[in-house]
């Protein structure tokens, strides 16, 4: 069975981008393979520094991905800072990448520049390596991730090669998968720009555990365009045709079939609003009821902790064997 990992970060709560690209192929992806998702806290410290946040937040986001379908049995969820392998690894994978290498990483350029005159940590320089481990661990053949992802799966590739080319194969190279439904979500107030929790207003967001009504507020007020028409024009009506696929991707009929039954904009946004909330409303429950329920979170995270911890401490061994380090 082939071997999947994917991990997000608890910053911020996951909106209708993350969940149509990301999280929904995730769930769809648990039955076809081996599946690990880690919610990577140790990452979010590269940003993070207010105490007491992040364990907070780490809950959140585990109770969301099992809310949004990820079945414990099936899928193993843990939390980065849980299995102590991939700090360990991590190390190892900087003393294999360069500085060049992780210089060119547009990531750390973009948000260094967003920071400027704010701390820096050197974790957001090195953040790759960190990420080439929790890749590498688990021996993943398949990374699903959005295209902003990408340059952080060639260099773990890049890692890897030369990890086994200087110390014997050890590590599975793994590749970059785009998911199949792989919508991109754009904001509902600027439909040129993706749906992302670091644009300046919420407006344009729809979050998962947002009210009914204050998601059919959003839908009702997004921008479309001066024209009537309802078109599928990704490049000419952005707005029109975000509201079609999203639309689309809750129905599962494709947009521009979606575009026939509309001569107005007033009903396909209402349509929108509602195949939204309709979609959202059982995640909405699961979600509260989970949170009612904190042992058994941290019992799930147990679970997913000891399954992803026999997977890294065998790996890490191989590669301290590999490398020649003197066993204790
Ligand atoms: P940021 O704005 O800080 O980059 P984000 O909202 O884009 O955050 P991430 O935590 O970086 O979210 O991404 C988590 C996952 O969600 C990634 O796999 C990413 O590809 C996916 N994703 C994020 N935004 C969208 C979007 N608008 N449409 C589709 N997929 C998205
Ligand atoms: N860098 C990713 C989060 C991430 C990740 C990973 C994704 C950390 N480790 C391993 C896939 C595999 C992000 O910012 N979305």
């Amino acid at each position: 069975m082939t071997r999947v990992l994917s991990c997000i970060q608890p910053t911020g709560d996951v909106h209708l981008g993350n969940y149509l690209g990301a999280l929904r192929n995730w769930v769809s992806g648990q039955h076809e393979a081996d599946v690990f998702h880690g919610i990577v806290d140790l990452h979010a410290l590269t940003v993070t520094d207010t105490p007491g946040t992040l364990g907070d937040a780490t809950v959140r986001m585990a109770a969301m991905l099992f809310a949004v379908g990820l079945d414990p049995d099936v899928a193993t969820v843990f939390v980065q800072s849980h299995v102590p392998e991939h700090t360990q690894l991590g190390w190892v994978m900087e003393c294999t990448v360069s500085f060049g290498e992780l210089s060119r990483m547009t990531q750390f350029k973009d948000k260094s520049a967003k920071r400027e005159g704010d701390f820096i940590s050197a974790g957001l320089f090195t953040y790759p390596a960190l990420q080439a481990a929790d890749i590498v661990l688990y021996d993943a053949e398949e990374v699903p991730v959005g295209e902003d992802q990408r340059q952080h799966i060639e260099i773990t590739r890049d890692i890897a090669i030369r990890f086994n080319s200087r110390f014997g194969d050890t590590f599975v190279v793994p590749k970059a998968v785009t998911p199949k439904a792989g919508a991109r979500v754009m904001d509902l107030q600027d439909p040129t720009s993706k749906m992302s929790k670091s644009a300046g207003s919420d407006t344009g967001l729809v979050y998962l555990l947002e009210e009914p009504a204050a998601i059919m507020k959003k839908f009702k007020r997004a921008v479309t365009d001066s024209e009537t028409e309802v078109r599928y024009d990704r490049a000419e009506k952005p707005g029109v045709s975000n509201l079609l696929d999203i639309l689309a991707a809750c129905s599962g009929e494709p947009a521009e079939v979606l575009a026939c039954r509309y001569t107005q904009y007033g009903p396909l946004k209402s349509d929108a609003g509602e195949a939204v909330v309709e979609m959202l409303r059982p995640i909405q429950a699961r979600y509260q009821e989970l949170m009612t329920d904190r042992a058994e979170l941290a019992r799930l995270l147990h679970v997913g902790a000891e399954r992803a911890g026999a997977v890294a401490r065998a790996t890490l061994a191989r590669a301290y064997e590999h490398i020649g380090l003197l066993p204790r």
